[in-house]
């Protein structure tokens, strides 16, 4: 009776106790890697669905790097190979990706190789693992709730296909072929490679899935090439050996803020700008359109109106861009055109001032390019407005699609729909960097403690920055690095000889127009954060 025999042979335990089950070492290990190769592949194509840029690989790749020492970092940006269209940058970021895939290859191997007797490692590496990704995924400066679904589909599907392929061969090893219901060691190796293959055709359909934006943005490394680069830095821009920042931001450091739960994804070929409305002349641009126009490249520094007293949405880059201006003059702005209201893709609006971008000395910029590369994606390739001295809500546009010449009357934007500023110049502010809330700081040789920060005041220039010790002392002037221009931070030092104890110091911006940062505390809501930055902090 075949029927019976059948489910006799599926229902009733192994003759031989599941214990002295030795899987081939061969069988072991190919269990294991295929189960997270499919793991893998299928999390980058739900990433692909879903939400690009989630894939939990991807995610750990950008956790190394942020984590890693600068000397590591540093060595991977000298790779370049032009040939094959890897600039610096490009290079570090596919040596990291290799590297990182051949340590889960071998860690692979050897959890499959303990896991001969039992599944236990197999799984716990594959938990493991797919916990790990979903803390990069969670930790990451781009988490939206959505970025969830890709580490997720690893771990359960890392785990499910672990334990059918593993269930498969241990039913090979109890369960010979000839008795029925048996399975071949072949038909297991075969099985597992084909989960291995269904992984690697998923991550494949899943990169080219998420991947038009990025393969387009990696063909423009060469194109963003500013026919007046910004002026070399001089040495000195910075205080960064005693804690500030570093005058540039690097562009994966440069800080974050939007509403978008998925990164926009256009392609620099698919992207087109209307300049309407109140025009003489309505204009219609392409990306070429735009990288035929004389490139400037200038440092800027942009701040949000959510930064708190003290806080750090505040970055500087080198943006490479078309004078915004220069195309407004060639639309023509109607005098009663206050506002130009921008849109990007992903229908977040802003309404910048016109008046402020019209001004000679404006420096608005459609930018295509940050540090010398395309716009990263999260920052709004692949164009974006940048204007110096205005809050990015009323005037940095990301991922800009449309520029519509209006009034604030006719239509208004998204934050000041929801009760912030209509216009929104950057305060004249300054932060302490160093020491941090409570650290303690030990006096060098010299018997001095140096005390460091930023400040800001863009399209003004800052002329002075004071601090304060211990509520009652007396304002002391700082050092200050240059003024590299009129729209970046400087940074400010003091070295000061303590006596050992607790301390606790202010500090306050005079800007070039003579207004010193105000002592009156304001909350960012509707137009920015006010007051003087203290820390409270000990000297050993
Ligand atoms: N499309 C879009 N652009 C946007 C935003 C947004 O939410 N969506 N946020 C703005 C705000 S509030 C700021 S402070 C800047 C931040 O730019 P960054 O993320 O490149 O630092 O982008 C601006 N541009
Ligand atoms: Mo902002």
């Amino acid at each position: 009776m075949p029927r019976t025999s059948q489910v006799t042979s599926t229902e009733t335990p192994p003759a031989t106790p599941p214990r002295s089950v030795v899987l081939s070492r061969q069988v072991a290990a190919l269990v294991e890697v295929a189960s997270i190769t499919v793991a893998l592949g299928l999390s980058q194509l739900a990433a692909g669905l879903v939400a690009p840029g989630s894939a939990p690989f991807q995610a750990v790749a950008d956790t190394v790097v942020r984590l890693s020492p600068e000397g590591l970092t540093e060595f991977g940006k000298s790779l370049e190979f032009p040939a094959l269209g890897i600039g610096k940058g490009v290079a570090d970021k596919l040596a990291l990706l290799v590297s990182i895939g051949a340590v889960i290859l071998l860690v692979a191997v050897l959890a499959g190789l303990a896991s001969r007797r039992r599944a236990l490692p197999g799984r716990a590496v594959i938990a493991v693992l797919g916990v790990a990704g979903l803390a990069a995924v969670i930790f990451s400066p781009v988490f939206a709730p959505l970025n969830l679904v890709a580490p997720l589909v690893a771990l359960i599907a890392g785990l499910a296909a672990f334990d059918g392929l593993y269930a498969l061969a241990t039913r090979a090893e109890t369960a010979p072929p000839d008795r029925s219901g048996g399975v071949s060691r072949r038909r297991v190796l075969l099985g597992a490679v084909a989960v291995g293959i269904v992984g690697i055709g998923a991550a494949v359909a899943g990169s080219s899935l998420g991947g038009a934006a990025a393969r387009s943005r990696n063909a423009l490394f060469a194109r963003i090439r500013p026919l007046q680069p910004a002026p070399a830095l001089p040495p000195g821009a910075d205080f960064a050996s005693v804690g500030s920042p570093t005058f540039l931001t690097a562009n994966r450091d440069f800080y974050r803020i939007d509403t978008a739960l998925r990164i926009p994804e256009i392609t620099a070929e698919d992207w087109a700008l209307r300049i309407h409305g109140m025009v003489e002349r309505e204009l219609r641009l392409t990306y070429d359109d735009l990288l035929a126009r004389p490139l400037l490249e200038q440092a800027i520094t942009l701040t949000c109106v959510s930064n708190e007293v003290n806080g750090n949405l505040i970055s500087t880059a080198n943006f490479t861009g078309v004078s915004l201006r220069d195309l407004l003059l060639e639309a023509g702005v109607a005098p009663r055109a206050e506002q130009l209201f921008s849109t990007s893709t992903d229908g977040w609006t802003a309404g910048t001032p016109t008046d402020v971008v019209l001004r000679p000395d404006s420096g608005a910029l459609l930018a295509v390019g940050m540090n010398g590369e395309p716009l990263p994606p999260e920052h709004g390739f692949p164009v974006r407005m940048v204007v110096p001295g205005l809050y990015g809500f009323v005037s940095a546009t990301k991922w800009l699609t449309d520029l519509e010449l209006t009034t604030f009357d006719a239509r208004q934007a998204y934050w000041p729909q929801r009760g912030w500023a209509q216009r929104a110049p950057i305060k004249t502010q300054s932060r302490i960097d160093r020491p941090r809330p409570f650290e303690t700081l030990t006096p060098g040789p010299d018997g001095t403690v140096a005390l460091a920060g930023i400040a800001w005041a863009q399209q003004r220039g800052i002329n002075k920055v004071e601090v304060r010790l211990d509520e009652d002392g007396p304002w002391r002037p700082a050092r200050l690095t240059p003024q590299i221009n009129l729209q970046t931070w400087r940074m400010w030092r003091l070295d000061v000889a303590l006596p050992p104890g607790s301390h606790y110091i202010q500090c306050r911006a005079t800007d070039a127009t003579g207004a010193t940062q105000t002592a009156d505390p304001a909350p960012p809501i509707p137009d920015g954060a006010a007051g003087w930055p203290g820390i409270r902090f000990a000297v050993a």
